[in-house]
């Protein structure tokens, strides 16, 4: 594939309105004066980020005033630029407001969450047949998508290699908690149709999971050409080697328009906790018949959910899972929190330090 000095794919450019702009954007956009220009960014290199216009895809830097503020672009995000003359860049100097933010639960120094994508209506949770199957990894990643405001569906890859692909779906039936589950081959194609409900045009998808499950090369079926570098699964131990680097856009042919992400390593779940209730609706459902409105679900008396796994109606795997989200939940929340205060508690024994080290007459000084 082409690729340009950033390292991103270059794109043939459709128009902002091929790519998602309405009219919500276009009245954001209006307080701009003329020489400003609107745009979507469509990959993210470090320092550098492309953005496709009306004019074609650029590269553009990112204004001094809006890195300040602490905001940074991310794939998806609708921004407003302006064209330097004299040195021929553009400068990203505004982000339009999002209609949904995906992110990595891990909390910044100063608290605030790391911006995978933005504006992204559906996310496809990638799954595959095999090691990668996982009930409890699939929760926190719907616990993430729910919290974003995007509608997650449940994608197990690899169909090809599992013995009965039936019972691939029914292995994730009971967390999916309504989500759809489709069962595909990105390989050979095999009930790759029934995506097609998903992919109407205008829609913006996100790729989430694990390194090796097939994102790439399912991007590339979508594309019907190989334009996403895919790699081979590690023998011994079956990990994905993290074979796509930069979180980047396309267009498929039908119109969607579709991001494929790099392999999370760890999901954290950061400000997760308003996707709880949609991930476990039944958990939630019952805790609305707990004698105490604060329970844990944890040997409190009255308690409806802990009844429900005694007689059998709940599965205890599932509480555990719930209860272990809901601690690490809080556990990030402390983290966000005293996040500041650990920043600034830092500087202030480095001063502490530097102030011995000058009377000592030791080190620099
Ligand atoms: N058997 C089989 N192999 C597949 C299928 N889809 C992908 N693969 C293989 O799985 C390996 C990993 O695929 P990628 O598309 O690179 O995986 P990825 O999710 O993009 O991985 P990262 O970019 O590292 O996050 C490659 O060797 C693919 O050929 C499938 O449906 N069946
Ligand atoms: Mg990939
Ligand atoms: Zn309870």
């Amino acid at each position: 594939m082409e690729r340009n000095d950033t390292g991103c794919g270059t794109l043939h450019p459709p128009t902002l309105h091929q790519l998602g702009w309405t009219e919500d954007h276009a009245a954001a956009f209006a307080q701009y004066p003329d020489h400003y220009k609107p745009g979507r960014v469509s990959c993210r290199q470090k320092t550098v980020w492309e953005v496709l216009t009306d004019a074609g895809a650029l590269t553009a830097t990112v204004s001094g005033a809006l890195k300040r503020s602490g905001q940074y672009p991310a794939v998806g995000d609708f921004v407003v630029l302006l064209d330097r003359q004299e040195t021929g860049t553009s400068t990203i100097v505004a982000i339009l407001p999002r209609t949904s933010i995906f992110s990595r639960g891990e909390a910044g120094p100063d608290g605030t969450d790391q911006v995978i994508a933005a504006n992204i209506d559906t996310v496809f949770i990638m799954t595959a047949a095999g090691h990668d199957l996982n009930a409890r990894r699939t929760e926190r990643y719907l616990a993430i998508a729910h919290a974003s405001g995007a509608r997650p569906v449940i994608v197990i890859n690899k169909s090809d290699l599992a013995d009965d692909p039936r019972t691939l779906t029914e292995q994730l039936a009971t967390v999916a908690a309504g989500a759809p589950v489709i069962t595909l081959s990105a390989a050979n194609g095999d009930g790759i149709e029934h995506l097609s409900p998903f992919l109407s045009s205008k829609t913006t998808i996100a790729l989430i999971g694990s390194s090796g499950v097939g994102k790439s090369t399912l991007i590339n079926r979508l594309l019907s050409s190989a334009v996403q570098e895919t790699s081979t699964i590690r023998e011994q131990d079956g990990r994905g080697r993290h074979t796509t680097t930069v979180r980047q856009l396309f267009i498929l042919p039908g119109g969607a328009i579709m991001i494929d992400n790099p392999g999370i390593r760890e999901v954290g779940l950061g400000t997760a906790a308003d996707g709880m209730a949609d991930t476990f609706p039944d958990i939630t459902g019952l805790a609305c018949q707990c004698r105490f409105s604060d329970c844990r679900h944890d040997g409190e008396p009255g308690c409806a959910v802990q009844e429900a796994v005694q007689n059998g109606t709940l599965a205890e795997s599932r509480l555990e899972n719930y209860r272990r989200l809901m601690r690490e939940i809080a556990f990030s929340q402390e983290k966000a929190e005293i996040g500041l205060v650990r920043t600034e508690r830092k500087r202030w024994k480095q001063i502490a330090k530097m102030g011995k080290e000058i009377s000592q007459g030791k080190g620099r000084w």
